[in-house]
């Protein structure tokens, strides 16, 4: 496959001003005709006329009226064009039924949906797809359904047809339409000049009872980006679909995001807590890509972060101000190290503005989205929020209309502040997770802080040059107190030193507070000064970092060297999740350990080969032991969490429910399951339900709750999707693979769908000691299916091959054993340029 480079960017040598599509809908047989005004770019001298497309029949194409006959490749077609104005025609057929890739346009259910970023509109039709080629678009489809929607606002309709004019120019990655039986729950929305929209939310029915929220979440959003960042919305209508098959979470497309329906549909019954959270965020991500990533879009998809990065950091702020924010922070760094690090340290790794691809698709990473929104956050940490609210007012005035860079957007930042931003930028050149080192001196008053950071190297790139890191640092005196109140270093050398005059006695700092930058801090202290932090510290997110840290270097200790739980992490635990002033949300996270994945990482950092089973064994005992320890605080945090109201999925309720399940979930190791049936019994939402048959399924009982758990939800596909993960992410390490095995077995397994294909062997990837168990099933069961869905779906195949990114951490027979694999599906004929860059890579 080819490789594209950053470098070699080159505007496109015509303007698009307006495109008009005709739909002739049929299954097998759409009929697809463009009528697109270009004219030459005067930016450019290059007039060559290439235009995408992809599994296109060409029926007929002209300019100007006159038929011609381009020259056709798999990839496009060229054309002899006038230096002149002219109008292109084409008339095209494609098979919406015979798209198994879900990219383009493909049926679901009956239901004709789109899914064009980054590159399926040339699958629809031939067209300059790239997103700096901006232009209005004019729709007509021609169907039988009773819903035919496109992007914009709604023009003529009628039996059989339905028009659509969207009046902002807007790169074709944003195109959509969508066609089938689909039932409304509308509301509208009043902006803040008195525009009057209408909101919809089209399902399937059936679905009707699971919108409300959605609804309620997409009105929130729209007053957040009024009230926080000044914008408004900018059309008639906006309308969400639901679609169940799906190869993401959603997608922005203007005025009609398509989502897939587990992002979106929710009711108490069949979401938990986790499922409405998610919906509201994505709900509120995919709203705020309207004005960044559709009314600014990106020039090329090297920039991609732009809009992901900013608006991921957006949604995370929308979230933090609608629940909590030090919760939001912690499940953010849960996710970022789950996620990116492990990425950001193997043979993935690749800077948050990439530089080279052969698939874009493989590119919407963690990197790209959360390490981009993470450098969007320092960046605002920097030069503080005003500065940061005068930037995104002169970001919008200036760029709106426009498709840019990252240097555009870092420009306005300098602009705003005179600031040079030239080091900052390291940030999205540089891959790699920065390690920083703490030395420290204390003396006459003084506490001296000196810094060290290092970037490993990663495959592409050899030397790392340092970092513009803020280092957010609080100082608390030895009864606890805060001595210096949270002050952000600015540390940019190799290693640098900060000082803190007038102290009365040594201090105990509080470093990285917030978790003020994606890196690794290495800090080696006593289990005592953690203790000291877990208790006292200020921040709440350093006070759980102090825990998670207490809790890691004690599982560290248990494996490497057969050590005991450790006394100081329990009592710690103890007192803190006792104490009932504390948010219930966030003593159950205090109550999380850190994954087994994670520590396999930390170990691996520090030279060890992880011992999968060991890692497993002694996170089973320390929570053996952190029950016995809270043996008597556990009635008391269950009584407390008791909801007393009718349900509601907000930050309080849900806050009470992950106490008492972490709650349950210790108990079952005591009393072998008893409360955990009881609960599940009585259980009246999803995640109270879930969270008692997890117990059991865990305690390796529950086979009665289970089969009833089928039963009672069979008619549901996305609680069928947690019915097929919970199975294999609660087996145990011997018994994952076989698990996994069976169900693939079962009739529900519709492996062509995403989300179930997802269900089943993301628990198998994600389960550390199942996955990695001795013999390799797992690692030869994944591959199989890599093979199988190859063919028919490379998106979602390429994705989950990142389950073996790792694979360089662990020993020489289970590299053997993966390595095996790695090679048994690149050896397979006709595989996709998605999965075999992918392996290619992780290969390295
Ligand atoms: N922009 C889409 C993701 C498109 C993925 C293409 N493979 C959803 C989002 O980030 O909001
Ligand atoms: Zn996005």
């Amino acid at each position: 496959p080819a490789t594209i480079y950053l470098k070699d960017y080159a505007p496109f040598g015509f303007v698009a001003d307006a495109v008009h599509l005709t739909f002739d809908l049929d299954p097998h047989r759409t009929r697809v005709s463009a009528r697109i005004e270009f004219r030459p770019n005067p930016e450019t001298s290059d007039r060559t006329f290439f235009l995408h497309g992809e599994k296109l029949r060409l029926i007929r194409a002209a300019i100007d009226g006159v038929e011609v006959e381009p020259d056709l490749t798999d990839t496009g077609l060229t054309c002899a064009v006038p230096d002149a104005p002219f109008v292109w025609e084409a008339e095209v057929e494609i098979d919406p039924g015979a798209n198994t890739a879900l990219e383009g346009l493909y049926l679901s259910n009956g239901m004709y949906c789109t899914q064009c970023e980054a590159e399926g509109f040339r699958k629809i039709t031939y067209y300059p797809d790239r997103p700096d080629v901006m232009s209005t678009f004019t729709v007509r489809i021609n169907g039988p359904h009773p819903v035919l929607l496109s992007n914009g606002n709604p023009g003529a309709s009628g039996e059989g047809f339905a028009e659509w004019h969207d009046p902002w120019p807007k790169p074709a990655y944003l195109f959509a339409l969508v066609a089938g039986d689909l039932v409304a729950h509308s509301d509208n929305f009043t902006t803040v000049s008195g525009r009057e929209v209408d909101l919809n939310l089209w399902v399937r029915p059936g679905d009707e009872g699971k919108c409300a929220f959605g609804m309620e979440a997409l009105k929130k959003s729209m007053r957040w980006d009024e009230e926080v960042y000044g914008r408004e919305y900018d059309l008639d209508v906006f309308n969400i679909v639901a679609v169940d098959d799906f190869n993401m979470g959603a997608m922005e497309n203007k005025g009609l995001n398509i989502f897939n329906s587990a992002a979106v549909l929710a009711s108490p019954e069949t979401s938990t807590d986790d499922n409405f959270e998610r919906i509201e965020a994505i709900i509120a991500h995919e709203y705020f890509h309207n004005w960044t990533g559709n009314r600014i879009t990106c020039r090329d998809w090297f920039q991609l972060c732009l809009k992901e990065g900013l608006t991921v950091f957006r949604d995370a702020q929308f979230t933090s101000d609608m629940r909590s924010a030090p919760v939001k922070r912690i499940r953010d760094v849960i996710e970022l190290r789950a996620r990116q690090f492990p990425e950001d340290q193997g043979p993935l790794s690749h800077p948050v503005r990439p530089e080279s691809f052969q698939e874009i698709n493989n590119f919407y990473t963690a990197t790209v989205y959360e390490k981009g929104a993470e450098v969007i956050g320092m960046l605002k940490r920097l030069v503080g929020d005003r500065a940061y609210a005068e930037a995104l007012d002169l970001y919008f005035a200036r760029h709106d209309g426009q498709a840019c860079t990252i240097e555009d957007w870092l420009k306005v930042f300098e602009d705003v502040t005179g600031r040079d931003l030239s080091q900052f930028k390291r940030w999205y050149s540089q891959a790699g997770t920065p390690r920083i080192t703490v030395e420290e001196d204390w003396r006459d008053g003084t506490y001296t802080l000196t810094l060290s950071q290092t970037t490993p190297s990663t495959p592409d790139q050899a030397d790392k040059l340092p970092q513009v890191i803020p280092v957010a640092v609080g100082l608390l005196g030895p009864n606890g107190d805060e001595v210096r109140p949270t002050q952000v270093l600015e540390f940019t050398r190799a290693r640098q030193s900060f000082t803190f005059d007038g102290l009365a006695a040594r201090p105990v700092p509080s470093i990285l507070r917030e978790f003020s930058a994606p890196v690794v801090l290495e800090r080696e202290t006593t289990a005592a000064e953690r203790a000291f932090l877990l208790a006292h510290d200020t921040d709440p997110f350093n006070r759980w970092e102090a825990g998670r840290t207490l809790a890691e270097e004690c599982l560290l200790a248990m494996i490497t060297k057969g050590a005991a739980p450790d006394a100081d992490y329990l009592n710690g635990l103890l007192a803190v999740v006792r104490d009932d002033t504390l948010d219930p949300a966030y003593r159950a996270l205090m109550l999380g350990l850190p994954s087994q994945s994670e520590l396999a990482a930390t170990l691996h950092r520090c030279g060890v080969t992880p011992d999968p089973q060991a890692i497993w064994d002694a996170t089973e005992t320390l929570r053996q032991s952190t029950a016995q320890h809270l043996q008597d605080l556990l009635p008391r945090l269950r009584a407390e969490t008791q909801v007393d109201q009718p349900f509601a999925p907000d930050a309080e309720q849900s806050g009470k429910r992950a106490l008492g399940g972490a709650a349950l979930a210790l108990l079952t190791r005591l009393d072998g399951g008893a409360q955990a049936t009881n609960d599940y019994g009585r259980a009246d939402n999803m995640t109270l339900q879930l969270s008692a048959l997890s117990c059991l399924l865990k305690a390796g009982k529950g086979q009665a709750e289970l089969a009833a758990f089928y039963d009672q939800w069979q008619h549901d596909r996305l609680v069928i999707d947690k019915w097929f993960g919970l199975q294999v992410g609660l087996s145990a390490p011997e018994n994952v693979a076989e698990t996994a095995r069976a169900l693939t077995r079962h009739a529900d397994f519709n492996w062509k769908n995403p989300n179930r294909f997802r269900a089943l062997f993301g628990p198998l990837a994600m389960h550390h000691a199942g996955f990695h168990y001795s013999g390799g099933a797992a690692y030869e069961m994944l591959a199989d299916w890599l093979i199988r869905l190859d063919p028919v779906n490379p998106q979602t195949t390429a994705r989950m091959c990142s389950a073996f990114q790792t694979w360089r951490r662990y020993d020489a027979d289970r590299q053997a054993l993966i390595g095996a694999q790695l090679d048994r599906i690149l050896a397979q004929s006709g595989l996709s340029r998605d999965t075999t860059e992918m392996l290619t890579r992780i290969k390295g």
